[in-house]
């Protein structure tokens, strides 16, 4: 292999290797040079390309994101690498190079936003294909020329650095105590929201078993309890700075909320529901004493994530703390995230690390790309299970509402010339939860099912239909079905 060759593969097994290093300090976290760049590329591609993305790719466009994330990664500090190997071989001071990549991997991860010890884990990792070659040249062997160590060294040393990455990473992951739940209270709710479910192959329970993922960044941000705090700023006679446990020791309550992204169309799968534990905002609000100028609030998160909505709107909301009983998932908010009562998904802020009382109106950001979805949902009646067995068929869903509550579901069979009541699933407590539907008939031939929400005072769901975007779909959900 020719040196100029050699150089270009040691780049490319620096750039794997500081990729993995990245890894190995605390697995698939937004250190992980992949996760930082592919949260940069969504924050900076168009609009059109993330609503897209969210909209119709949904976790394949975060999986698609973190893969292009790792190739642009690898480039990146093979780049790095590459130039340092080439100013080096340029001066006559090979082992130069060593010092420039490490240092340039450095730079280049921590301006990304790797934070420190994963951009000096991705540093020495990706200076090891360029030290160890030389070195592996140097041992005296008979039967291995000098040109083939320095490959091995190359490969090798990439090949380990993954190794560890992977193993290392893996261990320290976002894996978090995931205690069985004990608590009598969260089993009583559990068990009842599984037996007023109903009974329909395929139809998700009332306690969602996959819940849903929104997320402006790749990775969730990775916060200890002991590390987080909550402050409240702005229009306040005093300031906070609340720990978890002086969160979590206020009056705690179990229940069940349902939450819908605004991005959901008819057919996604982005609402679902989870029994949480929360404490109430308001009675922060009461130690912090909110001020006269107080119109509207912005929620800050640990994702650098923000969320806008009017104040009156906050005294109603609650921070949850554990979902069905458990600690709250990384992925869902942990150690805490705001529930907002009937509104879209986005405000219910996960990580929120702050409560900013603000005097004027702001934008958030989904609203800064386009959305209006800090209000309160659709209604919806979503077909999601259509099962035959033997002469009949079962259609079936999901309704919701809101603090609107849904009273009933119609579904037509024929396109919307007749209507029949469905049975629905007997109401969960609590004032922002969805529930099922299902209705069960003889079909004869290609036919058209239709089915509409009506809120508890008896509004009938709007018809009209209308895309997710800007404001949240609208309209009666329907299917052709051809037996
Ligand atoms: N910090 C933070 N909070 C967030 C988001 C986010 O990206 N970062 N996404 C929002 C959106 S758009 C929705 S629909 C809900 C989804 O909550 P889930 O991911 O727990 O289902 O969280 C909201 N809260
Ligand atoms: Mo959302």
């Amino acid at each position: 292999m020719s040196r100029r060759r050699e150089r270009g593969v040691q780049a490319v097994a620096a750039g794997v290797a500081g990729v993995a290093g990245s890894y190995a300090v605390g697995g698939f976290t937004p250190g992980f040079v992949p996760a930082t760049v592919a949260t940069a590329i969504t924050r900076h591609s168009p609009d059109a390309v993330i609503r897209f993305a969210i909209t119709v790719l949904g976790d394949l466009g975060r999986q698609l994101a973190v893969v292009a994330g790792f190739f642009l990664a690898v480039a990146l500090f093979a780049g790095i690498a590459g130039g340092a190997l080439a100013v080096g071989h340029r001066l006559g001071a090979e082992p130069l190079a060593v010092p420039l990549a490490g240092g340039g991997v450095f730079a280049v991860a921590t301006a990304l936003g790797s934070g420190s010890s994963a951009a000096l884990a991705a540093a020495v990792a990706s200076l090891l294909p360029l030290a160890v070659p030389p070195l592996a040249a140097r041992v005296p062997s008979e039967r291995v020329s000098p040109a083939r160590r320095r490959t091995l060294g190359t490969v090798g040393s990439a090949l380990a650095t993954v190794w560890v990455g992977i193993e290392s990473g893996v261990l320290q992951g976002p894996a978090l105590p995931s205690r069985a739940v004990s608590d009598p209270a969260v089993r009583d709710r559990l068990d009842e929201a599984e037996a007023k479910s109903l009974d329909v192959s395929g139809l998700e329970p009332l306690v969602s078993t996959d819940f849903y993922r929104v997320d402006a960044s790749i990775a969730a941000p990775q916060t200890t309890r002991g590390e987080w705090s909550l402050s409240v700023t702005g229009e306040v006679e005093e300031e906070l700075d609340l720990g978890f446990a002086t969160v979590t020791e206020m009056d705690n309550e179990e229940r069940f909320v349902t939450l819908r992204c605004v991005g959901d169309g008819l057919d996604d799968e982005k609402m679902d529901t989870a029994l949480w534990t929360v404490v109430p905002v308001s009675e922060i609000l009461d130690r912090a004493g909110v001020t006269d100028a107080a119109s509207h609030v912005m929620l800050r998160a640990a994702d650098d994530y923000y969320q806008e909505f009017p104040v009156e709107v906050l005294e109603s909301a609650v921070l949850a703390y554990r979902m069905n009983g458990r600690p709250l998932p990384r992925g869902h908010g942990f150690p805490v995230r705001a529930l907002v009562p009937g509104h879209w998904g986005e405000i219910n802020v996960k990580w929120l690390e702050e409560i900013e009382i603000l005097d004027r109106e702001a934008e958030g950001y989904w609203e800064k790309r386009g959305w209006h979805g800090t209000g309160p949902v659709h209604t919806v009646a979503k077909i999601e299970t259509t099962s035959r067995e033997s002469g009949t068929r079962t259609v079936a869903g999901h309704a919701y509402a809101g603090t609107r509550g849904v009273s009933a579901v119609e579904v037509s069979v024929d396109g919307g010339e007749t209507w029949n009541e469905a049975t629905l699933s007997e109401p969960l407590p609590g004032e922002d939860v969805w529930r099922q539907w299902a209705f069960e008939y003889e079909p004869s031939g290609s036919h058209e099912v239709v089915a509409r929400a009506r809120e508890a005072d008896g509004t009938l769901q709007p018809q009209k239909r209308t895309e997710p975007y800007p404001s949240g779909a609208t309209g009666w959900d329907s299917e052709i079905i051809s037996n």
